[in-house]
């Protein structure tokens, strides 16, 4: 016989209706859904960064609680996530579509020991739709690997995520082996993840902490602008 589920038309859906579907259907994972439901609601006037929020992050955080409670376990999480990223890969276009003109690179990437990267793509996303260049090194990064990837790509911007507290002392390890290398005032650092705080960025020496997304772009922008007051400055 076949499951409710099966009768529903997203599309008949009134918004809040079609949202609180979409938290249901990110719980469980269901990728098609979730996919056709973003396109709806962008069908319908919704702001990408809206559906983005209100309907996708919102979703994600019941299943992080339901997760953090022992509710829902990895199996279920990873299929959650994959749904999310159905809905973000038609998001991400859109968020990209700017014709702000470049304002500096980012090399962004989650620390070594850590494989979370949906806040991360989100960031890569949105930094992207605000005009700067992203080079994305994925997730697992060690110290090497930023460090490698700051001076090939002559990047202006490190980012650097983590969601475990277990990982987050990690950026300080990066961060360190910069100024080891004397190469740490060349570049603006900037952390985020879950865990992390202001405090946490102030203590391991990072330019600034961005709670979101949004923070990270207005952040970025803030330090881009005045690091070139500071080159006129001394020009
Ligand atoms: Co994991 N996990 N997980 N997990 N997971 C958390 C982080 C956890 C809080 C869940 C919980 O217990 N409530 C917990 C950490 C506890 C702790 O450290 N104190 C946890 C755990 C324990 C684990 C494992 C150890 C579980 C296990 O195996 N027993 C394991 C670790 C694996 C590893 O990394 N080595 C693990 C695995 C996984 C999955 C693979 C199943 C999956 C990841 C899939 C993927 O990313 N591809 C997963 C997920 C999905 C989560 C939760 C549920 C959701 C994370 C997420 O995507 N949030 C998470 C619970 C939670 O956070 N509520 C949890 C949505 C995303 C949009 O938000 O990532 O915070 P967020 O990003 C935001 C901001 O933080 C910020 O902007 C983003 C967008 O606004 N931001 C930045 C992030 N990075 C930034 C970088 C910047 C700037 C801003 O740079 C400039």
């Amino acid at each position: 016989m076949a499951d409710e589920d099966d009768d529903l038309i997203l599309s008949e859906l009134d918004d809040e209706e079609l949202v609180a579907q979409m938290f249901d259907d990110l719980y469980d994972g269901m990728r098609e859904e979730i996919m056709e439901a973003t396109q709806i609601l962008l069908d319908r006037g919704w702001a990408p960064y809206d559906v983005l929020t209100k309907s996708l992050v919102g979703g994600m955080t019941i299943v992080g609680n339901d997760f953090r409670d022992g509710i829902l376990f990895v199996p279920e999480v990873l299929l959650a996530a994959n749904a999310m990223k159905g809905g973000m890969s038609i998001l991400k276009p859109l968020l990209a579509e700017t014709d702000a003109p470049r304002m500096g690179k980012m090399v962004i990437g989650t620390v070594k020991g850590d494989i979370h990267d949906i806040g991360k793509n989100l960031v890569a996303m949105m930094m992207e739709g605000a005009g700067f260049e992203v080079v994305d090194l994925g997730i697992n990064n060690a110290v090497e690997a930023y460090l490698e990837a700051l001076a090939n790509e002559k990047a202006d911007i490190l980012g650097m995520s983590a969601l475990l507290t277990t990982t987050m002392p990690y950026m300080k390890v990066v961060i360190d082996t910069m100024k080891e290398q004397g190469i740490r005032d060349d570049y603006i650092v900037l952390v985020g993840g879950a865990p992390l705080n202001e405090e946490f960025g102030k203590a391991i020496g990072a330019d600034a902490y961005c709670r979101d997304a949004a923070v990270a772009v207005e952040t970025a922008k803030d330090w881009i602008s005045r690091r070139h007051n500071q080159m006129q400055a001394g020009a």
